[in-house]
């Protein structure tokens, strides 16, 4: 790619440049005048396009999956999500990954852990379990839960009649990235769980006080599961007495109660309310999300694309790409999850974030993409 631009590679290929090129190769190296546009873009050059997954179109699908492999064999029963231009790495957006994992009446998955960090939000069915170190969460619908790097778990679904389906969120594609991932089967096949279910709730959950003499080094939150009702509360809470950020609505993070940060480091989680008929002002921002529509409907338009989105759809916003959210139903209110890779985009200080004003100009809202945080 050669830009006539002062200070960017405009180096025009010669039959003795070409024939130069061929001897760097053949000792594994190259003239950087030849990639240096590419690999220094102006501004981010996201692969991944913004998408959207019909819940309506991949239930029956799902549903499909387990009848046709048993969990045992598959590992996991799961229906992954997948951006057109990731399938090399499996992720959904950037460098994240989601799935649609579901479980029979009854059954139960092996134990294992991963350098990889997981995340859960439940969609639907009521016997859902899962048991993270030790600890026996119950999760229903709308529940969020983590399962951190390094933790062992195991899933399990004890309803007699329903099935179960939840939402996989996990770094995979980032930690793959990173050549750092690793896995291992836990070496009975299954913990034991303590007597007590969501001690962790229990423990750290409170939302006003925490656990007196207690310490915690770990770089994930305490807390592994979230429930919707304690959420939905909160969110509500905050409705009344605030209109939130003019490009998201009323949006809470899902924090780490020992710090009050993200979840887990590489990834974070929110949930948002859109009041009706609300609709947001665009931003763009460094960083990928994945949504999950918890309640109601509307739009979105991402990347200039318009999304009409229904309860239990999915839609991704792929790094710096343009994104407003609308609630269309006039008379209920909209809720949207969504997980994110925060926490690493701010760990390493690449978050920069541009508005779009009124005349479709953008005008810089972080500490500028260029100077440091
Ligand atoms: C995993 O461990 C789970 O434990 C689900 O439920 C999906 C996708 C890729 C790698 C590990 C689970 C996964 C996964």
């Amino acid at each position: 790619m050669i830009e006539d631009v002062i200070g960017r590679a405009r180096v025009q290929a010669t039959p003795e440049l070409e024939e130069y090129y061929a001897r760097l190769a053949k000792h594994g190296s190259g003239a950087l005048w030849t990639v240096a546009n590419e690999i220094e873009p102006w501004f981010p050059q996201p692969r991944s396009i913004p998408m959207h997954w019909r819940y309506e179109d991949l239930r029956p699908l799902v549903i499909e999956s387990a009848t046709l492999v048993t969990g045992d064999d598959a590992g996991r029963r799961v229906v992954y999500l997948v951006n057109d231009e990731r399938r090399d790495v499996s992720a959904a957006v950037g460098l994240l990954y989601t799935g649609l994992q579901i479980m029979n009446p009854g059954e139960s998955m092996t134990a294992h852990r991963h350098a990889a960090a997981a995340l859960r939000f439940v969609i639907e069915g009521e016997g859902a379990w899962t048991i993270v170190n030790g600890d026996r969460l119950k999760v229903g619908p709308n529940d969020f839960a983590i399962t951190p790097k390094g933790t062992w778990h195991e899933h399990g679904n004890e309803s007699d009649t329903t099935q179960v389906i939840w939402q996989d969120g996990l770094d995979i594609p980032l930690v793959n990235a990173l050549d750092s991932n690793f896995y291992e089967v836990h070496p009975d096949l299954h913990q034991i769980p303590g007597k007590v279910v969501n001690t962790s709730l229990l423990e750290h959950g409170s939302g006003i006080l925490k656990p007196d003499g207690r310490s915690w080094a770990k770089r994930y939150s305490p807390l592994l599961a979230y429930p919707w009702e304690r959420t939905y509360e909160a969110l509500v809470n905050l409705a009344r007495v605030s209109d939130g950020t003019p490009y998201d609505g009323v949006i809470m993070e899902y924090v780490n109660p020992h710090t009050g940060g993200s979840v887990m480091p590489t990834m974070g989680a929110h949930m948002q309310l859109l009041q009706p008929s609300q609709s947001t002002l665009a931003h763009r921002h460094t960083g990928s999300v994945i949504y999950h529509v918890t309640k109601g409907r509307g739009h979105s338009i991402i990347g200039g694309r318009r999304f009409d989105w229904k309860e239990h759809d999915i839609f991704c916003v792929p790094s710096w790409a343009w994104h407003e959210h609308a609630n269309d139903d006039p008379a209920g209110e909209a809720c949207l999850f969504s997980f994110n890779d925060f926490p690493m985009i701010n760990a390493l200080d690449l978050h920069a974030e541009e508005a779009m004003d009124a005349n479709g100009g953008h005008q810089d809202i972080g500490e500028g993409a260029l100077n440091s945080g």
